[in-house]
């Protein structure tokens, strides 16, 4: 009896947390989501003081591939129905989400539009059509008043507003590239609907936002790490002498996917051998060679929230004396970097205090290392918002990567995602193999993931 009455406990168990992981990864919002957006808008409308902005989310994709809002859309509402806008009136406090209307029930089904269903589901009491913003924001502004927007968009994945669609991309790429981006035509637009109109950047309102992380994004943060550890994982495991590198990448995409991370925060950097020593390989096409290592750095975008691991790791499952003497030192090297990082410090002296280990330890010769920055911020993008020189505080999630790269031959890097805490710092990437005897453990089939 006893027997029975454990199996229907384990059973019922096993239910309770597959229906739990299963919820996880449902469309729609929740309630604490809701709470959160509500949140974010409230810390935006009391820096506008009584001025009114409007943010713009993204355009429907021409390329067909997944829409994915673009992250300060979403930070601010949750929605993703592309060419919606959000108008916050700092004057009453409020908020109006324009959406467009009705359902494609032939190519792309349903779609929400303004109405009740709206207003449930994204918690924003005033729902409008898209086509009636234009009259309603002249009748918000008039001219010699001031409207808010946000200067310095993100691309619609990864890359920190920095990096992307900047105004000034036209000193890294030729101009034809970069004609207009979508800041320069929303200015453009609101300047010609709102004649005598000024308008300001919010952008550094909602990068200070969100460079601090509450719990609820810490949660999804935290989340995307376990599902990378579980895709590197995968990874490991499919690696032997003779795979393609992308079949090392597919290993790992095939969990992002089914754990719901639709999106990779990313595109894989997967390299073996001389690639290895490539920061940013891209190709992930040549064969794995039976005494190579195997790098990785990829993480899973978890409903906007960006992990970045990177782990190396041997092709045949068992380092050689000469790899496993650098990884060591690299592990070495990022287990002090780690033990340095708490409210207070910078980014640029992590980096500094990255570059005096590494010379310490000998790596710091010619033909050895490219003392590449050992962090950046991570959060809805994998290159977060947040300065260089600014002291971290609780609530920041930073990565820590050292690397050691002999050029043009090999290297290692080994990255984890932290949490900056009041006393110092939490690795939110833990579940990640990374010890050397854990990942041949892994790799002989007799380890597991903790
Ligand atoms: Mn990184």
């Amino acid at each position: 009896m006893r027997k029975i009455l454990s199996l229907i406990l384990l059973c019922g168990t096993v239910l309770f947390f597959s229906c739990l992981s299963y919820s996880q990864i449902a469309v729609g919002l929740s309630e604490e989501d809701r709470a959160e957006f509500a949140r974010h808008r409230a810390a935006l409308l009391a820096c506008l003081g009584d001025e009114v902005a409007v943010i713009f989310g993204e355009a429907v994709r021409e390329d067909s591939l997944r829409f994915r809002q673009n992250n300060t859309f979403y930070y601010f509402t949750g929605v993703e129905i592309p060419c919606a806008a959000l108008v916050l009136d700092g004057r009453d406090d409020s908020a109006a989400l324009y959406l467009m209307g009705g359902n494609d029930n032939i190519w792309t089904g349903k779609r929400i539009g303004p109405g009740p269903e709206a207003v449930a589901e994204f918690g924003i009491a005033v729902t409008k059509y898209v086509h009636e913003l234009p009259a309603d924001l002249q009748n918000l502004v008039h001219a010699g008043g001031r409207i808010g927007l946000v200067f310095t968009l993100e691309p619609p994945i990864a890359g920190s507003p920095g990096e992307a669609w900047r105004d000034s991309s036209t000193q890294y790429y030729p101009p034809w590239y970069y004609h207009q981006t979508p800041t320069q035509r929303y200015r453009a637009w609101l300047e010609s609907t709102l004649p005598g109109v000024t308008v300001f950047d919010i952008t550094t309102y909602i990068m200070e936002m969100r460079s601090v992380k509450s719990d609820w994004e810490i949660a999804r943060i935290t989340e995307a790490c376990r599902i990378a550890g579980e895709g590197f994982a995968a990874a490991l495991q499919a690696t032997e002498p003779g795979v393609y590198e992308y079949e090392i990448e597919a290993a790992t995409t095939g969990v992002y996917v089914r754990e719901g991370a639709l999106y990779p925060s990313f595109s894989a950097i997967v390299g073996a051998g001389k690639n290895t020593a490539i920061l940013h390989y891209p190709e992930a096409a040549a064969v794995v060679k039976k005494k190579d290592l195997v790098l990785m750095d990829y993480g899973p975008d978890y409903r906007y929230y960006s992990a970045d691991i990177t782990r190396t790791w041997p092709a045949k499952g068992k380092f050689s004396k000469k790899h496993r003497k650098v990884y060591e030192d690299c592990l070495e090297i990022q287990e002090q970097l780690i033990s340095f990082i708490k409210p207070g410090v910078t980014l640029r002296q992590i980096a500094d205090k990255n570059k005096a280990l590494m010379q310490d330890m000998g790596y710091g010769g010619v033909g050895i290392n490219y003392f590449h920055g050992p962090s950046h911020y991570l959060g809805m993008s994998v290159h977060d918002v947040g300065l260089y020189d600014a002291p971290l505080v609780p609530g920041c999630v930073i990565t820590v990567e050292p690397g050691i790269y002999y050029k043009g031959k090999w290297g290692v890097r080994i990255e984890d995602n932290v949490l900056v805490t009041s006393k110092g710092c939490r690795v939110l990437s833990d579940m990640v193999p990374k010890d050397p005897d854990e990942i041949e453990a892994l790799m002989a089939g007799t380890g597991n993931t903790r």
